[in-house]
């Protein structure tokens, strides 16, 4: 029933691996702003973007890959492959005169998706130290 599946979403971490909202967004099950896309990596505009570009950059198979900080050898490959689709949404954005790649990991660093996302910030001066 509805009711089992909500007590059995709550009962989850958040960070076990449960489906998460990107799930429907590599579905396309709900809309977002595409920016990229291939094979293995979707790029869309955040919905609360923190600068004029805000796209995240995902793998379309989390793989076991909810943080940074879950990631084994075997995920290298997509590592590598997410790094360099930021590059590539950079150039589309027009900014590659300055921008930021940014990967919050686990609660100290405010992650709220347990997807693996690269955050691709530009379009304005950024700042450092960031908040
Ligand atoms: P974080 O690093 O896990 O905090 O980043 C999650 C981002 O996902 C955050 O910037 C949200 O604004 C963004 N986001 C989104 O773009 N679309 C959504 O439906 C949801 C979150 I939920």
């Amino acid at each position: 029933s509805n009711e089992e599946a909500a007590a059995k979403a709550a009962a989850v971490d958040a960070d076990s691996g449960a489906p998460t909202i990107f799930d429907k967004i590599i579905a396309k099950e709900i809309p977002a702003s595409i920016v990229y896309e291939d094979e293995k990596v979707l790029a869309f505009r955040d919905i609360s973007p923190q600068a004029p570009v805000h796209v995240l950059v995902i793998p379309k198979l989390r793989g076991g890959l909810t943080q940074l900080g879950k990631a084994e050898p075997r995920h290298v490959e997509i590592l590598g492959q997410l790094l360099y689709a930021a590059k590539i949404v950079a150039e589309k954005e027009g900014i590659l005169d300055g921008f930021r790649v940014v990967i919050n990991n686990g609660p100290d660093a405010c992650q709220s998706v347990y997807h693996l996302h690269l955050h691709i910030l530009g379009g304005r001066q950024m700042k450092w130290p960031p908040g």
